[in-house]
C-alpha cells in the first residue's frame, strides 16, 4: 500500500525533523528526538517524500541548502524550510500552540491561557506554512500536516485555491466539548480542522470527543458512523473522521536492542546495579507526562514496602524541552527538588533510590535502557499516545519485562489488557501497583510480556501509515 504513494506525498510539522549545530568551522545536522519523528522517519524514507517544516532558530545563519541537500542523501527524503521570526515562535509556538492548545486538549484547563495576540499570530502562521507548501507543490500531491501547531494549514490551503487532497494527524488527544467549548476561538477552530478531507485522531475516545463538538457546533451536519471511520456529511461536501493508533518500527527496536553494542551497555548497566530490579522512566520534559507524581509514588512505595530499599531503583531520563516556555523551567526546578528530597530521605552507603538523568539518551543508550531495566514505569497523566510504552516492549527481547502504564495514555486502549495499569493522580494506588510489578513471578512477566510484544508487532508503525492511506483513497471506503 505505502509503495503507492512513493515521491507523491508531501508531510508538514511545525519542527523539521533535524537539529542544525555548528561545531568549530562545521555545520552538523543529525536527527531530532521526538515522537513524530521516531514514527514517521521510516515512512518517508520508503516513499522519497517531502517533509517541511520550521529549521529550529539556533542556527539562523546555517547554510539550508547545502545541509538539506547533505541531509537528503543520508536519510532517503527531501526537506524544505519555513522561516519564523522571534515573535512568531513565542506567540505562535510558544504562544497559542504549547500555552493554549496543548494545555487544554490534555485536560488541564487550569495552565491553559488565552490571549487574542497569540491567537492572531497562530493563524498567520498557519498562512506563512500554506505558502510554503504552495511554493513546492505539484498537482497531485498529497499534502499530509501534523499535529496541533499547523490545525489551520488546510484552511489556508482552501484559501490560497489548493484543490489537492488534504489530510491532517493530531497527535494529541482530542479533548471532550465540555473542556474544548472553553476555547473562544472554539468555531473557527473546527471551521479550520473541517476543510481537511480526512482527519485522523489517536483513539477511539479522541474520534469520538471530536465528532460530538462538530455535533454541538453544527446541528445540521449528519453522522455516519462506521467501524474504523465516521463520515461528516455538510451537504456540499464530506469529511473523514478516523482513528489511527501510531506506533513504531517494531523490527528495528527488537533487532537494535539484539546489537552487541546494545548488549554490552546493558551488561554495564545491570553490574552496575548488581543485584536490584531498575525501573525506567523516560519522558520529554513536560508536565503532562506525570513525572512528579510518578516520583511521589515511588517514594510512597518505598516507604509502604521496605523491601523495595536497596532492592529497587527508579532510572528516570527527563530529555530537555521547551526550555523557553516559563512552565517548564519551574517544571525542572521541582523535579530536582523532589529527586533531592527523596534521595536524602532514603539513600544508603551504596544504594541511591532514583538515578536521575537530565539529557537526551543515543539510540544505542537507549535501548541498553529498556533492555536492562526489568519494568518501566510509564505514568503520564494524559497523552495522545505514548511510544516509549512501544519502544520498551519491542525492546524487552528477554521476553520478561513489566509495563506499568497509565490508563489515560492513548496506548492503554492497545496495551491496557497486559500492561499493569495505573491512574497517575492515585498515588497510593500507583505505589502498589509498583510492588506488584516488583514482586511478579517470572512466568506472569513473561506471558504479558508476550502479549503485549505480539501486539506492537502486529501494530506497528506500518500498520498506521497504511490505515491512514487506505482512508485517504476514496476509492477504497466501499471496505469498511
Ligand atoms: P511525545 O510527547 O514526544 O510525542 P512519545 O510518544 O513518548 O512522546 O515519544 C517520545 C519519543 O522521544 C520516543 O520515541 C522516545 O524514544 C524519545 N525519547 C524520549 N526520551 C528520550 C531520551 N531521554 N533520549 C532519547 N530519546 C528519548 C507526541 C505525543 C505522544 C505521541 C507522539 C507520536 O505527545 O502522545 O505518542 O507524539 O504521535
Amino acid at each position: 500500500m505505502v509503495s503507492q504513494v512513493d515521491g507523491s506525498m508531501i508531510v508538514v510539522s511545525n519542527r523539521l525533523p533535524l537539529v542544525v549545530e555548528k561545531i568549530g568551522d562545521e555545520w552538523q545536522i543529525g536527527p531530532a528526538a521526538g515522537g513524530l519523528v521516531t514514527a514517521l522517519e521510516p515512512v518517508m524514507r520508503r516513499v522519497n517524500g517531502l517533509w517541511i517544516g520550521w529549521p529550529g532558530s539556533a542556527a539562523k545563519a546555517a547554510p539550508y541548502a547545502e545541509l538539506f541537500e547533505r541531509f537528503a542523501e543520508q536519510h532517503g527524503y527531501r526537506l524544505a524550510g519555513v522561516p519564523l521570526t522571534e515573535e512568531d515562535v513565542e506567540l505562535y509556538y510558544q504562544g497559542f500552540s504549547n500555552e493554549t492548545i496543548w494545555p487544554l486538549f490534555h485536560d488541564l484547563l487550569g495552565r491553559t491561557k488565552f490571549e487574542l495576540a497569540t491567537w492572531q499570530r497562530y493563524q498567520q502562521v498557519n498562512e506563512k506554512f500554506a505558502v510554503a507548501i504552495v511554493d513546492q507543490l505539484l498537482d497531485d500531491q498529497l499534502i499530509w500536516v501534523h499535529d496541533y501547531q499547523l490545525a489551520l494549514v488546510g484552511a489556508q490551503l482552501r484559501a490560497l485555491g489548493v484543490r489537492n487532497r488534504l489530510a491532517y494527524f493530531l497527535h494529541i488527544p482530542f479533548p471532550s466539548f465540555d473542556l474544548f467549548r472553553r476555547l473562544p476561538w472554539k468555531k473557527k477552530m473546527l471551521d479550520g480542522l473541517l476543510q481537511y478531507d480526512l482527519l485522523g485522531f489517536q483513539t477511539l475516545r479522541d474520534r469520538r470527543n471530536f465528532v460530538a463538538s462538530v455535533r454541538e457546533l453544527y446541528p445540521q451536519v449528519t453522522a455516519d458512523i462506521r467501524r474504523r471511520v465516521t463520515y461528516l456529511d455538510f451537504g456540499n461536501r464530506q469529511v473523514t473522521v478516523g482513528n489511527f493508533p501510531i506506533s513504531i518500527d517494531f523490527e528495528e527496536f527488537n533487532q537494535g536492542a539484539r546489537q552487541q553494542q546494545v548488549a554490552d551497555e546493558a551488561w554495564y548497566l545491570h553490574e552496575h546495579y548488581q543485584g536490584r530490579q531498575l525501573f525506567l522512566g523516560v519522558d520529554r520534559l513536560d508536565y503532562t507526562k506525570g513525572i512528579s507524581k510518578r516520583l511521589l509514588a515511588f517514594e510512597r512505595a518505598l516507604e509502604k514496602y521496605p523491601d523495595l530499599c536497596r532492592q529497587a531503583t527508579l532510572i528516570q531520563v527527563v530529555v530537555p524541552s521547551r526550555a523557553q516556555v516559563p512552565e517548564y523551567i519551574s517544571l525542572k526546578e521541582e523535579l530536582d527538588r523532589l529527586v533531592g528530597r527523596i534521595n536524602a530521605r532514603f539513600s544508603e552507603h551504596g544504594w541511591v533510590p532514583i538515578h536521575y538523568l537530565y539529557r537526551s539518551l543515543d539510540r544505542t543508550q537507549l535501548l541498553a535502557h529498556y533492555r536492562s531495566c526489568e519494568i518501566a514505569l510509564i505514568s503520564p497523566l494524559r497523552d495522545g499516545m505514548n511510544l516509549v510504552a512501544k519502544e520498551f516492549c519491542a525492546a524487552s527481547i528477554e521476553e520478561n519485562g513489566v509495563l506499568i502504564l497509565s490508563e489515560f495514555a492513548g496506548a492503554s486502549a492497545q496495551l491496557g489488557q497486559h500492561a499493569l495499569l495505573v491512574n497517575p493522580f492515585d498515588i497510593e494506588g500507583t505505589a502498589d501497583t509498583i510492588w506488584q510489578a516488583f514482586s511478579m513471578d517470572e512466568e506472569e512477566r513473561r506471558q504479558r510480556m508476550r502479549q503485549l510484544r505480539s501486539e506492537v508487532r502486529r501494530n506497528n508503525v506500518d500498520r498506521w501509515v497504511e490505515q491512514f492511506m487506505i482512508a485517504v483513497r476514496p476509492q477504497l471506503e466501499d471496505l469498511y
